[in-house]
Order: C-alpha cells, then sequence, then structure tokens
C-alpha cells in the first residue's frame, strides 16, 4: 500500500442520485468518504441519457429527494414529468447545496475494487491508477447504466453518425434533412422518435418487439397545484412510502375481474389520464393474473387503435408476445401519433430482421435503408452490467462476476456472502427499478447509515451476509417472482435482452412498502442473517 493512497471510511462509487446521497449522509454522520464517478458531472442516468424527449417516467415532485423539507419546498418543478436538462439541473443543485463537490473525484472510473483480509479494508482502483482504500465499499453504480450495443454485423463500417441513447453526446446532435434510423422500441426509441421525427428528412423505427406505451399526460405544474403539492408534501411522501412502487398510488380496492365492465373502463380510463407506467397498477390482480391482464391488454389495444391511422402500422405496433406491464410500460409524448406522419416508417424485424450494417445504412432480409445516422435505442446490460464491468474481488480473491456467472446472489440487493462490508444501493434483489429510484436510494442508504452507526456502537469492524441468507433471500425472490406473470416477458428484468445472459428475474418484485418493512424487520432483529464482527 503506498503511503499516498487516501485512508477513508467509505469509498462510494457512482455520482448519480444513489451516489449523491450515500455520499451526503455518511459524511452526515462524521464518515470520511469520497465518491468516484466516471463522467465529468454528476448525474448518473441524467448525465449520460440527454438524448432528445429524455424525461422520467414518475412525477416530478415524487421522483426527488426527501431527506431535506427545505430542499423539496424551494424547488419547483416546471412539468408533471421532468425532462432530463431539469432533473440534471436539480441534481447539480442539489450537489451545489449540499456541497458534494470536494468529497467527490470526477473522471475517475473504477476497474477494481479488492477487500484485504488481513487489513479488513477495500483497495479501489481507477483506470487512470488512482487508488482509494477504505472500511466500507459501496456500489451506487445505477441498474441501468451500462449500455447494451448489440454486436450486429458490419456495425462498426457505418461511414454516418451514430449515438447510443445512453451515452448521448453532450453537443447538439442535427437531425435536420438526414435519414435517421432508430434501433430500438423501448423507453429510449419511444421516447426519441417523436422528437427526432419532428425534425429529421425521414425516420425509419427498426422495431424487433413492440412495446406498451401510455400518453404521459405530462402538462406544466400551475403556481397553485404546486403550492398544494408543498403544504401536503410529508404526506405525498408517506403515501409514497406506503406504496408497493413509491409513488403515492395504491390500486383499486378490487381485483379487475372482481367489477363489471363500466366500473372497468372507469377505473382504466382514470389511470390512463396519469399517464405510463402506472397504468400497469390499476388493478392489484393485472401483474398476477392473465385474465385480468387481458382486460387492460384489451383497453390498450383499442386506444393504439384510436391513435395510429394505419390499422397495419397499428397492428404492427400493437405488442403480442408478453402481458401488459411485465415489460415497463413506456411514457410517452407523442409516439403514436409519428406513424401517422409521412416522414416517419416502421420496419417490422419480426418479418424482416437486420442482417447487417452497411457503410450506407442497415440491411434487412427485405430492403436497404440509406441512412445518414443511426441511434441505437438498444438498452441496457441491467442490474448487473455496471458491477459486471469492474473486477470486483471479495474473500479469498473471489470475484463477484464468477460468483453471479448463474444470476445475482445477494441478502436484500444490499450485500453478497464473502465479500464484506461491501453495499450495493438498488442492488439485484431490491425493489430498485420497480419502484421510485430517489426513495429506493434514500431507503437503501438510510439502513446503511444506521447499520454502520449499530455496528460502531457494538465495536463491529465488518458486517457480511451469510451463505444462509443470500440463499434464502434468492429463494424469496425467485418464489415471489414466480406468483407473477412477469417470467412471461423477455425483458431486461430476467436479462433476457443480453445474449447469454442467465434469466433470472432480478429485481424483488413484493413492493417498495413491504420490502421496507423487511428490512426494517432485518435491523430490529439484531441484522439477522448478516455476521458482524
Ligand atoms: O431499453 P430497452 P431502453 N436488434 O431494453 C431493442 C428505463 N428508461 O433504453 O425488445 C433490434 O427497454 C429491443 O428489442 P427487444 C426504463 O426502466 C426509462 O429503451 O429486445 N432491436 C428493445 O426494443 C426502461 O425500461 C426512461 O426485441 C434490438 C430496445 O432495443 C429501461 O430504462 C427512459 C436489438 C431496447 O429497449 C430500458 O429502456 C429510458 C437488436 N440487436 C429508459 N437489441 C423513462 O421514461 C435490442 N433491441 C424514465
Amino acid at each position: 500500500m503506498s503511503n499516498n493512497v487516501e485512508q477513508l471510511d467509505a469509498v462510494v462509487v457512482g455520482g448519480g442520485i444513489a451516489g449523491m446521497y450515500a455520499v451526503y449522509a455518511l459524511r452526515e454522520k462524521g464518515a470520511r468518504v469520497r465518491g468516484l464517478e466516471a463522467a465529468a458531472g454528476f448525474g448518473g442516468t441524467w448525465y449520460h441519457n440527454r438524448y432528445p424527449g429524455a424525461r422520467c417516467d414518475i412525477e416530478s415532485v415524487d421522483y426527488s429527494f426527501s431527506f431535506s423539507d427545505e430542499l423539496q419546498q424551494d424547488w419547483d418543478w416546471s412539468e408533471r414529468f421532468a425532462t432530463q436538462p431539469e432533473i440534471l439541473a436539480y441534481l447539480e443543485h442539489v450537489a451545489e447545496r449540499f456541497d458534494l463537490t470536494p468529497n467527490f473525484t470526477f473522471g475517475a472510473k473504477v476497474t477494481s475494487a479488492a477487500y484485504d483480509e488481513v487489513e479488513q479494508r477495500w483497495t479501489v482502483t481507477t483506470g487512470a491508477g488512482q487508488q482509494f482504500v477504505a472500511r466500507f465499499c459501496i456500489f451506487a453504480t445505477g441498474p441501468l447504466s451500462a449500455t447494451n450495443l448489440p454486436d450486429i454485423p458490419g456495425r462498426d463500417t457505418f461511414a454516418g453518425e451514430w449515438y447510443h441513447t445512453g451515452a448521448w453526446p453532450h453537443g447538439e446532435v442535427d437531425f435536420k434533412g438526414k435519414r435517421v434510423g432508430v434501433i430500438g422500441t423501448g423507453s429510449s426509441g419511444i421516447q426519441s422518435i417523436p422528437e427526432i421525427a419532428a425534425d429529421a428528412e425521414q425516420v425509419f423505427v427498426f422495431q424487433r418487439s413492440a412495446n406498451y406505451t401510455i400518453p404521459a399526460g405530462n402538462r406544466p405544474l400551475s403556481d397553485e397545484l404546486k403550492k398544494e403539492i408543498k403544504a401536503n408534501y410529508a404526506e405525498r411522501r408517506r403515501q409514497a412510502r406506503a406504496s408497493g412502487g413509491g409513488s403515492p398510488f395504491t390500486p383499486y380496492p378490487k381485483g379487475a375481474l372482481e367489477v363489471d365492465e363500466a366500473e372497468r373502463r372507469r377505473v382504466y380510463d382514470e389511470w390512463w389520464q396519469r399517464g405510463g407506467v402506472l397504468f400497469s397498477k390499476a388493478f392489484p390482480d393485472q401483474l398476477s393474473n392473465l385474465a385480468a391482464n387481458d382486460t387492460a391488454r384489451l383497453y390498450t389495444e383499442e386506444k393504439i387503435a384510436e391513435l395510429v391511422v394505419d390499422g397495419d402500422v397499428a397492428s404492427a405496433l400493437t405488442p403480442t408476445d408478453h402481458p401488459i406491464g411485465t415489460k415497463r410500460i413506456v411514457t410517452d409524448s407523442g409516439f403514436y401519433e409519428s406513424f401517422n406522419r409521412d416522414n416517419v416508417s416502421l420496419v417490422n424485424l419480426r418479418h424482416t430482421p437486420i442482417e447487417r450494417v452497411t457503410e450506407a445504412g442497415i440491411e434487412t432480409t427485405a430492403q436497404v435503408y440509406d441512412l445518414d445516422m443511426i441511434v441505437y435505442a438498444t438498452g441496457f446490460d441491467a442490474m448487473t452490467g455496471s458491477l459486471d464491468r469492474i473486477d470486483i474481488r471479495g474473500k479469498g480473491r473471489r470475484s463477484l462476476r464468477e460468483k453471479w456467472s448463474s444470476g445475482p446472489r445477494t441478502y436484500l440487493g444490499l450485500e453478497v456472502d464473502g465479500f464484506p462490508n461491501m453495499f450495493i444501493v438498488n442492488g439485484p434483489g431490491s425493489p430498485s427499478v420497480l419502484a421510485n429510484m430517489v426513495l429506493t436510494a434514500e431507503q437503501h442508504v438510510n439502513w446503511i447509515v444506521e447499520c454502520i452507526a449499530h455496528m460502531d456502537a457494538r465495536g463491529a469492524w465488518t458486517i457480511e451476509a451469510s451463505a444462509e441468507a443470500v440463499d434464502g433471500w434468492v429463494a424469496e425472490c425467485n418464489e415471489r417472482a414466480s406468483k407473477t406473470l412477469f417470467l412471461q416477458a423477455n425483458s431486461w428484468y430476467l436479462g433476457a435482452n443480453i445474449p447469454g445472459k442467465p434469466r433470472v428475474f432480478m429485481p424483488f418484485i413484493g413492493g417498495f412498502a413491504v420490502y421496507g418493512d423487511i428490512l426494517d424487520e432485518v435491523a430490529n432483529a439484531d441484522y439477522k442473517g448478516f455476521v458482524m464482527s
């Protein structure tokens, strides 16, 4: 160990929402903490996803930090669903307000983290060779941050511009007069297509799987509404914490099949107006009972047919391969209407798959598309990708990558046996991507901070999940997932979007509030399932 290595209580990897809060909360408790961020600034997801149309699909007033009432009272969101620039400005404001910059090193891409069993400390190393030694290593690397660029033959021969939505350049990307191919119709593709279509000469949408998407119903927040929300913020947050998804909404008190057609339609109408992803939570049985799910599907199919003028295009845009909600429902602004424009064409890759990318564009089995630009809206190696890309070594120099070669295994999504004093914020096995990730980050970090205080109070230096606790939690997560319809979709929740990735349902599906109760129970039972020494 060289002398100039910074000695720390904790290293936090990642400067997005979770990493920012982790550094703040640990520092508040007097810890010597350093955040390491590969990018040049704060924001994580909201730093990198600068593609046109990028917006949050959870209401801005909910998708924001709750730890400081002054912050939530002072900050004004301009719209119901905030744009990426507004969220990034908010996070930069938070960083400035809580003076986080001195605790962070930017441009620090972590390449390895290794636990020294003699010293009982972690050494975290960056690509530039900087090293940081700390008692705790906390990964706040984000479940959706490792981009997936598909290995399409000829991909690198394309002579035009190309971009991945998840690593969008900072300067302006000009679509004017250009023929643009967009590959992918997940949230990123669906959000960006209407914006690209407004400028480009021609847009070709290369769709492999149709996805459910529901208009955001976005609108500016009036001063009156902002005032009302702020006056009731504490109650709004309480409801969010008591919910399944971390937003202040609870499903209709009866199942979709327990009500008649008129009542069901009324409920769907109401939830459709709420916009986007929440639609999957209108009825409590929608994601566990296929017949109930079918009622939501039929309602949505009617809407698609109303919104898209060409019947063949409407039918190609209608998903047929998964129950609605088992892939995240997209929250869009004008997606279906884009296909009523003359300059937007849908290429159905189920009928005519991509054969190769060429210097000039994309070739399918049916046609050659000459393009000036390709936008890869092809998603992420979700939940495990960002950790897999770091060489993480625990006791006996055992690699996390190897340990997780058949799928991620954690206790509570927070810890892994054999990796003492290593925490993951929003890790696989926690609700994370199925809930409001600002509140899930706060929940995890608060738990970690209290856990460390508890360790200090009892004179423990290390904490490690037991192998039995990990086995039990993995079984519980699988059991809960098996009672839902989620296993029927080839989603990134299951790793199905990455060739060769083990098919394991990665998030905890029991809900945000239930999970919070479990975290409390574990802590109150003297951190059952963990070994402290
Ligand atoms: O990625 P995705 P995303 N050839 O994996 C297609 C969050 N998010 O970046 O389904 C052709 O959902 C792929 O096709 P298929 C949100 O949680 C939120 O859009 O595998 N196509 C699919 O259509 C979201 O769920 C917001 O058949 C290929 C698309 O690319 C998550 O991030 C905004 C292909 C990828 O869709 C991921 O969303 C953005 C290939 N070789 C993201 N490979 C908000 O609204 C992949 N595809 C907050």
